[in-house]
């Protein structure tokens, strides 16, 4: 049988966290290596196990996966969540871009504060509202999913994006009636209704410990 992909990472969502919930998606069951200590990183890069001194880095079908987006189109690719064709593909990676720079303005919040903090929840509700959402919700219009008549990680980083971003304003959904109805038919599909289930390898809200050991870890 073969191995279970291994993941490399903080005990948080930071970059990690969509490659969790495609994985999630695809109902593949992975294990977790999380880093506790700049010791345990610093190993990771002696050992050469990190291409670019960097995680998120996924051990699967005996390679080392560093980049997010590389390692999300090969977990993609690999698992029937890529579209049918060259043009499916395009469209997903257009609106994967989307989401992902979406949330690239929520992951930095719980490092943030005052002022600056303040400034960047409005700005995720202006970019939610008035320029991403909107896109979303033509796309649409009269089908299930993103792309094609099948589900697609576009589909599965647009649901990560919504509760993300109502995690920070739960009204954020309230003029996209669209979006709100993806959001419920989309977390009943039966592998990403586990994901969502307590007790699954989704990860919380990144709490001051969280903080703390990226901080130790990637900036003492
Ligand atoms: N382009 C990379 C960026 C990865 C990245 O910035 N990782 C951070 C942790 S979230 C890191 O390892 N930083 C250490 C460093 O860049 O030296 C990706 O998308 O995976």
């Amino acid at each position: 049988m073969a191995q279970k992909p291994k993941l490399y990472y903080f005990n948080g969502r930071g970059k990690m966290e969509s490659v969790r919930w495609l994985l999630g998606a695809a109902g593949v069951e992975f294990d977790e290596e999380f880093l506790e200590t700049k010791e345990q990183y610093n190993k990771l890069i002696e050992v050469g196990s990190l291409l670019f001194q960097q995680v998120p880095m996924v051990e699967m079908d005996g390679m080392k996966i560093v980049q997010t987006r590389a390692i999300l189109n090969y977990i993609a690719a690999k698992y029937n969540l890529y579209g049918k064709d060259m043009k499916d593909r395009l469209f997903i990676d257009m609106y994967v871009e989307g989401t992902t720079d979406l949330m690239l303005a929520v992951i930095p919040l719980p490092f943030q504060q005052g002022d600056a903090k303040a400034k960047q929840i409005d700005l995720i509700k202006n970019r939610a509202v008035n320029r991403y959402f909107p896109v979303y919700e033509k796309a649409l219009q009269g089908q299930d999913f993103l792309v094609g008549k099948q589900l697609s990680i576009a589909d599965v980083q647009l649901l990560e994006a919504i509760l993300m971003v109502e995690e920070v304003h739960n009204d954020v959904l309230s003029h996209f009636p669209g979006l709100q109805a993806f959001k419920t038919r989309t977390s009943e599909i039966p592998t990403i209704k586990k994901f969502l289930q307590p007790g699954s390898k989704r990860k919380p809200m990144p709490d001051e410990k969280y903080v703390a050991t990226v901080n130790k870890i990637l900036f003492s």
